[in-house]
């Protein structure tokens, strides 16, 4: 069953101290769903909390209220906890134990494959950004302002791909509009989270794509991120998040991998598909998951072996 919007305002009114949760290794969405949520609640005379068990990436530093993004700390006794973004338990990292030691349980979230894991979860997978949902609930509580409507803005931007990728829907463009009638730079906005880069990604970009490679006839493209294209362009993990979209923008291409080191055999996979190739469902072969077209997991082993396996996967749904 999934709840209402009216249910989670009740539950909010109910309580005093709410604890926010975003997933590890936050994007836009996570990080703009859960801090318009946390301005919205404090306007609303709640003490809130805002819990991330990764630090904000550089890009999104720009968000209003990014700043008191932290670990929960221990102990810390919570009415209500609302994670937003998350599929499922696991996403919420190091936050698990705080989340679940809070009085009452919330999630907000978009993925389809979501699993139940608290007492009222608000569930919309034709929501192109947990914002969209997100949207729904402060409307609700009724103190939308400029800074809440850029966050939300961001998060959408984020989600869909500049309003480009198959989930985005009549009603994302209605709320986007909805949004730009308060008072925030959407252009800035959309610089910030979508297009700006910095010299040291735009190395690190040209660095691996120029090592991409291709199979069936340029259908299936890889590219791996490896610890010496780190070191050598002065960059990590997090600023690996959308140079796969130069493959799979390319027009022959199905299906697009991005394989990141994030430890020796050790990799997290990113996966971009052209519809009908789900890339969730790839990803949930190795305990990930997704959305249709985007997707992502861990996967264990020698470089090599991965690639095979991937490509291999890829092949067989094509
Ligand atoms: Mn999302």
């Amino acid at each position: 069953m999934t709840g209402s919007v009216g249910e989670i305002v009740k539950a909010i009114s109910k309580a005093q101290n709410i604890a926010l949760f975003c997933h590890t290794n936050p994007d836009g969405d996570a990080l703009g769903s859960m801090l318009a949520l946390a301005l919205s609640l404090e306007k609303a005379g709640k003490t809130v909390g805002a819990f991330c068990d990764s630090p904000v990436p550089e890009k999104y530093k720009c968000l209003k209220g990014s700043d008191p993004v932290k670990m929960p700390a221990k102990n810390a006794a919570y009415d209500l906890a609302i994670s937003v973004d998350c599929s499922s338990l696991d996403r919420l990292g190091q936050s698990i134990k705080s989340f679940l030691s809070a009085r009452k349980q919330v999630a907000i979230d978009h993925h389809a494959s979501f699993q139940r894991f608290a007492e009222i979860c608000l569930v919309d997978s034709s929501a192109s950004a947990c914002a969209e949902i997100i949207f729904d609930v402060i409307r609700e509580i009724g103190n939308m302002d400029g800074d809440i409507a850029g966050l939300l803005f961001g998060a959408i931007v984020t989600d869909s791909g500049c309003f480009a990728f198959s989930s985005v829907s009549p009603k994302t463009h209605l709320i986007a509009a909805e949004l730009m009638k308060y008072d925030f730079d959407a252009a800035q906005i959309i610089y910030n989270v979508f297009r700006r880069n910095d010299i040291a990604r735009f190395n690190l970009q040209n660095r691996v794509l120029s090592k991409a490679r291709f199979f069936e006839n340029n259908s299936i493209a890889v590219i791996i991120f490896e610890t010496a294209d780190f070191e050598a362009t002065g960059t990590g993990i997090a600023q690996t998040e959308g140079i796969i979209n130069g493959l799979i923008d390319i027009d022959s291409v199905k299906v697009a991998y991005a394989l990141s080191e994030v430890n020796p055999k050790n990799f997290k996979l990113s996966i971009r598909t052209k519809s009908p190739v789900s890339a969730a469902e790839i990803a949930n072969r190795f305990g990930g998951g997704g959305h249709i077209n985007a997707a992502g997991c861990r996967v264990n082993g020698y470089k090599e072996d991965i690639v095979e396996n991937i490509v291999k996967l890829a092949k067989d749904r094509l």
